[in-house]
C-alpha cells in the first residue's frame, strides 16, 4: 500500500507547485488563478441590438450562409522559438509561441477579422513550420487554411507569413503547428470567438486544454516509430490540463540526467457559488482520448467543436484530438468553501476492454474552488463511478443534435475510404488511407497547383477531386485495432452513423444529424459522414499527430473551376519561393509524411 499511496499523493499534491510558473509554462498564466475570466463578448462599437452580432441568434441563423460583417480586425503577432521548460516538472526543449506552452489566447467576435503574423524563429537546428487554425472554413480563402504542403509552403527559419481570415463561425477552438508532428512539441494555443447563446451562463471560465504530453521530443519520437522496424505505438508520458500536471520523478529512466521536480504544479480554477459557468474544452493533444469529469458535478454540452447543439446533461464528457465541448457547470454542489477535483483520464482505447491507455501516467487532474476556498489545500472529493463501457466512441449521435436544423440532403457521390497499416518494403510500419500512404511535397502545395489548372497529382499526395459535387458522403471503414479522430478541414461534416464492423445504411436523425469537424471512428468500426463542399483544397486525416505522420491523410480538391479562379496573394507564392530557395543550399530532413 506504502508505494501506491506515495504516488497517489505526489500527483495530487501540486496545489501549492514546487516549481514557479515560468519554469513549467514560460510567459503562459493559464491554468494560475490569476488567468482572467472572460468577458460574454469583446466591447465593439457599434453593438445593433445590444450586441456584436445584432439579431443573429444560434438557432435561427444558418451560420454557412450569414454572419455578421462588423468590419473590426484582431492582430495578432506570434512568434515561434525554441525553449527549455518543465510543464509537469520534467524539463525539455520545446516549441513555443511567444515564449508560452499553452500559446496566447486569441480571441473575437463572430464575423471579426482575424490576422496572425507567424514568425519562424525556430533555430539549432532551423524548422519550416505552419500554423493551421482548427474548424474554420475560410470560405473563399483556403490558402490561409495552414496545411503544408496542401495549402502552403513551409515559412522558411527566419521568414514570416501573415494569416488573414474571417471569423465566420464561433465557439472554441485551437490553433496548430501543422508540419509534421511539431505541435506535440508545444506549437498549440485556444481560440474564442464570441457569439449568440440560447443557453444561458454566467461566467466564462475560458479555455480548458486537455493534451497527453510526452518527455522525448516529436523529432525522436517519429524517427524512432518510423524506423525499420519501429513500433507505431507511441506512449506518452503524462497528461496535461492547461498545461500543467505532476509528474513521479521516479519514473524517469536511469541514466536521463534532464532535470526532474516532484509536485511541480497543478492547474487551479476557480467558479462562483450558485452561478452558471462555460467551461470551454479542447483535445490539444497528440493522440490519446480524453474523458472529462468535475467530481460532483454534472456537465451541459451545449457545443460541440463549433457546433452549438440542443443541450444534454452528461457526467463525463469524450474528446478525441481536436474535439472541442462547450459545458456549463453549476456550482451548487455544497458550499462555498468547497473544493472539488477536476479529472480527465486518457482512455485505453485499442481493441480490447482491458487495453492500458496509451501513457505512463494517464490521469490529468487539476483544483476547482469555489469562491471561500482556501486555494492552499487540495481538494478530498471522490471521483465520480462511471461504467466505462465504451471509451472509444464520441457521444450518441441519437443526443447530439444541431441547435440549428439542418437536413441532411442527398448525396451527388459516396467515397468509401478503408484505414490500414501496413510494412513498406523496409520495414517501416506505416499507415494507408484509401490504399494510399501520403507523403507530401513541401515545396508544391496541391492547391497552387490546382489553381494554375493542373488536376493530375502524383499518388503519394493522395488527392480526391469531387468535381462539381454537391454533396459527398464519405464512408471509412476502419480496419485498424486504433480509434482515430478524423478531421476535414473547411468544413462542419454531417455525421450519419458511426459504429463497430460495416455500416448498415442506417442514419441518425437524416432530418437533422450532428455536424462538426472532428468524428472518432472506433476501432475496426465505421463512421459516415457527408459534406457540401465549398471550393478550395481540403485536407482530411487522422488527427492523431503519429498516424498522420504515418500517412494516414488525404486532401479533397473541390469545385476545381472555382479552384482555378481563386485570386492566391502572392505572398503565398513568395512564401514558396523564400522556402525553395532555403532548401536549395539547406538540407531538409522530411522525417515523415510532411504533416
Ligand atoms: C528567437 O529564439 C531564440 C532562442 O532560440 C530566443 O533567444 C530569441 O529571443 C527569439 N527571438 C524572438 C524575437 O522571440
Ligand atoms: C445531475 O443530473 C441528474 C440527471 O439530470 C440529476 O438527477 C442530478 O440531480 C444532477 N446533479 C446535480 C449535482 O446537479
Ligand atoms: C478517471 O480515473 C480515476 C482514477 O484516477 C477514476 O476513479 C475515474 O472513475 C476515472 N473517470 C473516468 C470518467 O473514467
Ligand atoms: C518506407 O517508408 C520510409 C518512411 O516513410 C521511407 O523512408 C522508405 O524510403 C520507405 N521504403 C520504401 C522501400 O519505400
Ligand atoms: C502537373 O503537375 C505534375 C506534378 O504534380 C507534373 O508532373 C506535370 O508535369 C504537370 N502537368 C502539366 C501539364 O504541367
Ligand atoms: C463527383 O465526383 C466523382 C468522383 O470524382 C466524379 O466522378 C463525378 O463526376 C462528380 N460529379 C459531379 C456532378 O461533378
Ligand atoms: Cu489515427
Amino acid at each position: 500500500m506504502g508505494l501506491l499511496a506515495g504516488l497517489v499523493t505526489d500527483l495530487f499534491s501540486g496545489v501549492v507547485g514546487k516549481l514557479s510558473q515560468e519554469r513549467t509554462n514560460g510567459a503562459s498564466l493559464l491554468g494560475t488563478l490569476v488567468s482572467p475570466f472572460l468577458a460574454l463578448f469583446l466591447t465593439n462599437n457599434p453593438l445593433p441590438n445590444g450586441y456584436p452580432w445584432g439579431t443573429l441568434t444560434d438557432w435561427g441563423t444558418n451560420p454557412y450562409k450569414d454572419w455578421p460583417h462588423t468590419g473590426v480586425i484582431r492582430t495578432y503577432d506570434f512568434t515561434l522559438s525554441r525553449g527549455v521548460i518543465a510543464p509537469d516538472g520534467y524539463q525539455r526543449d520545446v516549441l513555443l509561441v511567444n515564449g508560452a506552452f499553452p500559446g496566447p489566447l486569441i480571441e473575437a467576435n463572430w464575423g471579426d477579422k482575424i490576422i496572425v503574423t507567424v514568425r519562424n524563429n525556430i533555430t539549432a537546428p532551423e524548422e519550416g513550420t505552419v500554423v493551421h487554425w482548427h474548424g474554420f472554413l475560410q470560405e473563399g480563402t483556403p490558402w490561409e487554411d495552414g496545411a503544408p504542403g496542401v495549402t502552403q509552403c513551409p515559412i522558411t527559419p527566419g521568414k514570416t507569413f501573415t494569416y488573414e481570415f474571417i471569423a465566420s463561425l464561433y465557439g472554441t477552438t485551437w490553433y496548430h503547428a501543422h508540419y509534421s508532428a511539431q505541435y506535440s512539441g508545444g506549437v498549440v494555443g485556444p481560440m474564442v470567438i464570441h457569439g449568440p447563446s440560447k443557453a444561458k451562463y454566467d461566467i466564462d471560465v475560458g479555455p480548458i486544454m486537455l493534451s497527453d504530453w510526452y518527455h522525448k521530443s516529436y523529432n525522436d519520437i517519429v524517427k524512432q516509430m518510423l524506423a525499420p522496424n519501429g513500433s507505431p505505438r507511441v506512449v506518452s508520458d503524462n497528461n496535461l490540463i492547461n498545461g500543467k500536471m505532476n509528474f513521479d520523478c521516479s519514473k524517469v529512466a536511469a541514466g536521463d540526467t534532464k532535470p526532474c521536480t516532484n509536485n511541480a504544479g497543478i492547474s487551479k480554477f476557480r467558479l462562483k457559488k450558485g452561478k452558471t459557468h462555460r467551461l470551454r474544452l479542447i483535445n490539444a493533444g497528440a493522440e490519446g482520448v480524453q474523458r472529462f469529469t468535475i467530481d460532483g458535478h454534472n456537465l451541459t454540452v451545449i457545443a460541440n467543436d463549433f457546433v452549438p447543439v440542443k443541450p444534454y446533461t452528461t457526467k463525463v464528457v469524450t474528446l478525441g484530438v481536436g474535439q472541442r465541448a462547450d459545458v456549463l457547470v453549476t456550482a451548487n454542489v455544497g458550499d462555498s468553501n468547497s473544493a472539488f477535483w477536476m479529472r480527465s483520464n486518457l482512455s485505453g482505447c485499442a481493441g480490447t476492454p482491458n487495453t492500458p491507455p496509451p501513457a505512463n501516467q494517464p490521469f490529468a487532474v487539476a483544483a476547482v474552488y469555489y469562491d471561500a476556498a482556501d486555494t492552499s489545500k487540495a481538494p478530498t472529493s471522490k471521483a465520480w463511478d462511471i461504467p466505462d463501457a465504451v471509451r472509444c466512441t464520441n457521444d450518441d449521435l441519437a443526443v447530439t443534435e444541431p441547435l440549428f436544423p439542418m437536413p441532411l440532403p442527398a448525396a451527388t457521390f459516396t467515397q468509401t475510404m478503408d484505414i490500414s497499416i501496413f510494412k513498406n518494403a523496409s520495414d517501416v510500419t506505416l499507415w494507408k488511407f484509401d490504399g494510399v500512404s501520403m507523403r507530401a511535397n513541401y515545396d508544391s502545395p496541391v492547391l497552387l497547383q490546382a489553381n494554375q489548372g493542373n488536376f493530375t497529382f502524383p499518388t503519394e499526395w493522395n488527392v480526391r477531386n469531387f468535381y462539381g459535387n454537391s454533396s459527398v458522403r464519405i464512408i471509412v471503414h476502419n480496419n485498424s485495432p486504433a480509434s482515430h479522430p478524423m478531421h476535414l478541414h473547411g468544413h462542419n461534416f454531417y455525421v450519419l452513423n458511426e459504429g463497430p464492423g460495416e455500416w448498415d445504411g442506417t442514419i441518425v436523425r437524416s432530418s437533422n444529424p450532428q455536424r462538426r469537424d472532428v468524428q472518432l471512428v472506433r476501432p475496426n468500426g465505421h463512421l459516415v459522414l457527408q459534406f457540401d463542399p465549398q471550393p478550395g483544397v481540403w485536407a482530411f486525416h487522422c488527427h492523431v499527430a503519429w498516424h498522420a505522420s504515418g500517412g494516414f491523410f488525404s486532401s479533397f480538391v473541390v469545385k476545381p473551376d472555382d479552384v482555378k479562379r481563386m485570386r492566391i496573394p502572392d505572398t503565398v507564392q513568395q512564401t514558396c519561393r523564400q522556402w525553395r530557395a532555403y532548401t536549395s543550399t539547406n538540407v531538409v530532413d522530411q522525417i515523415d509524411s510532411g504533416t
